[in-house]
Order: C-alpha cells, then structure tokens, then sequence
C-alpha cells in the first residue's frame, strides 16, 4: 500500500453523483420590512393582539391576560415537491406548557391551536429542556414526531429551518444566525397529511408574557423538481486530507456545510470541517488520509436539502 507523501500525487479516477434538481421556486417571504402583517402577504386570525413593532419583527402585543393568539395566511405548496421554511421566532421567557408557541407548516384549516390536520413546531413545555419539536396534529390532538436534541428552555431566539421531501421525510434545524451553520436537531418520516391551505403562528400565554412573542424573516420555498440537476465538474483532492467537490451550478450554503451530512466508507478518521468555498465548490477536510488503491465511497445523506446523494471516489497515487 502506498500511503500519500510529498512525493505521491493523489488522482481521482472516477467520480460519479446522483443529485437532484435545485431550482428555486418562492412561495413567500415576509421580514415585515413594509411594517404591516395586513399586505403583501395578508396575515388574518387574531390581528388585534399583534403589532410589527419598530425593529419590523412581528410581535404579540396585547393586554395582560392568559389566553392565545394567532395568524395564519394562505400557503398551499406543492407537496410533490421538497419544501424548506425558515423564520427567526424568539420567546422573551422561560418557555413552558402555559406560554408556548407553534410554527403551523401545514394546516388544513384556520382553527389554529384547536382543529385542524397538520404539521407545527413547537418549543415549549414543562421542566428546563424546551427542545424543538415536530408535531403532527390530527383534528383536535397532536402527536410528536421528533424531539430536538437541544434545549432552548431560557429566553430562546433562534433561526429554524425544516426540510420536507417529496414522499414525506421530514428534517429540522437550528441555528443562532440565518445564515447558519443550521444543526439538525432530528428528522422522521411521515406523510399523513400532503396538501395544505394555511401557515402560522400560535401563541399561548399568561399575562407577564403577553407581549413577548417575536417572529420575523419567515419563509417558504418549494425546490421544484424538474430537469436541471447540479452536476459534479470534477472532485479535486488539495492533499492526502482534503478533497474539493465542484459543481456547476451554486449549492445551498447550510446543507452544504453540515458534517454530519457526508460520511466516507471505509471511514479514514471522520470530516472535520465541510465549507463552501464558493457558490459551486464544497471542501471537506478529513482528520485521516486517504490510501492508494482504494475505492472509497462518501455518502452524502441528508445533504442538499434532505435529498440522499451518493458519491463514489476511487483513489489513487502516480
Ligand atoms: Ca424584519
Ligand atoms: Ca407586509
Ligand atoms: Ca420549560
């Protein structure tokens, strides 16, 4: 076996992926920048108890008293497609099942909170943990879906990105910026329900929090699944630990940067670092070396925007 030195020239001789189509199509997106939830889109429910307040963030904004609020406005994707949402949401206490908000992905209806088939996330409950969750609610009960594995129990703010496939393969994320690094913080399958009316935010609160619910850059995308798959130029390997994987075409930042999204088999040691260097060009870095005369396969599941990928590398030195 001929280990890689200074004298030996990694090359490698094939590289083959299958990935899937990423072209953008906007459902919407709303920073409330304008200053208003009532255009561009019109949020309905119970407007009385919100306000855009002067940082344009949506806000609960309404008398001391323990009740629950909510808006909803018009989203009906095509679920044959892979949806992604993103919002920033912040609770200014320390969540729990009295004060809790959901972010509806998916609703059939407008009874947010009491009767509706759908898909919410939800942060809040009882004791200090308060992970992101997925829920799925059927009619006038819910059922969890994933528990996150991070605890968001004081003052949570915090970006949320989740990814739906096609056949109902859900992934959720967090992060402390919007342009990430994203975390996953877990993923399951369902597809119970694949249509929807209606996305929205629910809040339900006691009288100290009743202005202290903050929303803002919510967005839904569908990639719609057409003919124009991103193709690998080329795999370059910079030295015996680091390899660049180019595209034509830009790739999307958070998925791309996930270590956890790729693995190599058989395994040199892990990734310990995979960053977009630019639009098109993905380098990962391994804490091992790779060997001659090998054929390595690296796994890309979970990578670019849920969709499982499959790259394989057979390496050698001249
Ligand atoms: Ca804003
Ligand atoms: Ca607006
Ligand atoms: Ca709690």
């Amino acid at each position: 076996m001929v280990y890689p030195n200074n004298n030996g020239v990694l090359k490698p001789v094939l590289a083959f992926l299958l990935l899937i189509p990423l072209t953008l199509g906007a459902q919407f997106y709303d920073a409330f920048e304008d200053g208003n939830f009532s255009t561009n889109p019109a949020w309905s429910g119970t407007t009385s108890k919100f306000v855009v307040n002067g940082s344009n963030q949506l806000q609960l904004n309404t008398a001391a008293s323990t009740d629950t609020a909510y808006l909803y406005t018009e989203f009906s994707p095509n679920l044959g497609d892979t949806v992604t949402w993103q919002l920033y949401w912040r609770m200014a206490f320390a969540p729990s099942s009295n004060n809790t908000s959901r972010i509806y992905l998916l609703s059939s209806d407008t009874s947010l909170g009491s009767n509706v088939n759908g898909y919410y996330l939800r942060i809040g409950e009882s004791g200090p943990a308060d992970p992101l969750r997925l829920e799925r609610q059927d009619g006038g009960s819910s059922v969890n879906l994933i528990m996150g594995t991070s605890s968001f129990g004081s003052n949570p703010e915090l970006y949320v990105r989740v990814v739906r496939d096609p056949v109902g393969n859900w992934s959720i994320y967090s992060s402390s910026s919007s342009s990430g690094p994203f975390t996953l913080e877990g993923d399951t399958s369902d597809a119970a329900y694949n249509s929807s009316n209606y996305f929205g935010l629910w809040c339900k609160y006691t009288s100290s929090n009743s202005t202290d619910f903050f929303f803002d850059d919510v967005s839904a995308d569908s990639i719609v699944g057409d003919t124009t798959p991103p193709l690998v130029n080329g795999i370059d390997i910079l030295n015996a630990q680091t390899i660049q994987i180019r595209f034509n075409e830009a790739m999307d930042e958070a998925s791309c940067e996930l270590i956890s999204s790729y693995s190599l088999s058989p395994s040199i040691g892990g990734i310990t670092t995979a960053i977009l260097q630019n639009d098109t060009v993905v380098e990962l870095q391994f804490s091992g070396s790779f060997s001659s005369g090998i054929t390595y396969t690296l796994d890309m599941e979970k990578s670019f925007l849920s969709v499982p990928c499959r790259a394989s590398i057979t390496i050698r030195t001249r």
